[in-house]
């Protein structure tokens, strides 16, 4: 007989926020969409256009450049952070003593499936997730019907959201 071989469980729909305002910072962008898709058990399966906005935060750095990322993973939502944390310092992050100061790539987990926690190592979904337009536009374009558990479509959410100072990037030819 056949040994019984378990089945794998079904990949997770996570979505990831890439953030950047350092040193090239369309390029770290450009090469995480890259780094996401070599994480283990993961496909990154959905990336957004660019988008260049002023900061939130402190206003003496400079523009960032936003975008989103869909990915498939076949790992726990700790084990996806870790891996995005590790991208991050691959990519020269240094985390200084001002909040919401300039960084070279930041890379939040957005949403991770339906799931809801919130603890000291992870909040689910991302806390400033539902109000900033630098990441409700992003999102809505490679998650056209999206629901955020806990407030709802992205559609309804990015529309209270003005996105005049979003400035799409043009992709090289
Ligand atoms: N953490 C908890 N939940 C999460 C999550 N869902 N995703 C914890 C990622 N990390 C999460 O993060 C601090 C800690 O949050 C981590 O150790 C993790 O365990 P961090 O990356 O070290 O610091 P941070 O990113 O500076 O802090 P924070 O408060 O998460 O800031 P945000 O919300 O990421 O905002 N302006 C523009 N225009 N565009 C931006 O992308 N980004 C920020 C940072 C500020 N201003 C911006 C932008
Ligand atoms: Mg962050």
């Amino acid at each position: 007989m056949a040994a019984r071989v378990p089945a794998a469980s079904a990949p997770v729909r996570a979505y990831v926020g890439l953030g950047a305002n350092l040193d090239d910072p369309v390029g770290h962008v450009r090469r995480a969409f890259s780094d996401l898709g070599r994480i283990p058990a993961t496909c990154c399966v959905l990336r957004s256009g660019l988008y260049r906005n002023p900061p939130l935060g402190p206003a003496d750095q400079p523009d960032y450049i936003n975008a989103a990322a869909g990915l498939d993973t076949g790992l726990a939502a700790e084990a996806l952070l870790d891996a995005l944390q590790a991208i991050e310092r691959a990519h020269g992050r240094v985390r200084g003593p001002v909040r919401w100061g300039p960084r070279t790539l930041d890379l939040d987990l957005l949403l991770y499936g339906e799931l809801c926690r919130d603890d000291a190592r992870l909040t689910l979904p991302h806390p400033g997730l539902h109000r900033r337009a630098f990441v409700l536009y992003p999102l809505r374009e490679i998650a056209s019907g999206l629901v955020i558990p806990g407030h709802g479509p992205v559609e309804a959410l990015a529309a209270r959201c003005p996105g005049v100072e979003l400035e799409p990037v043009m992709e090289p030819r």
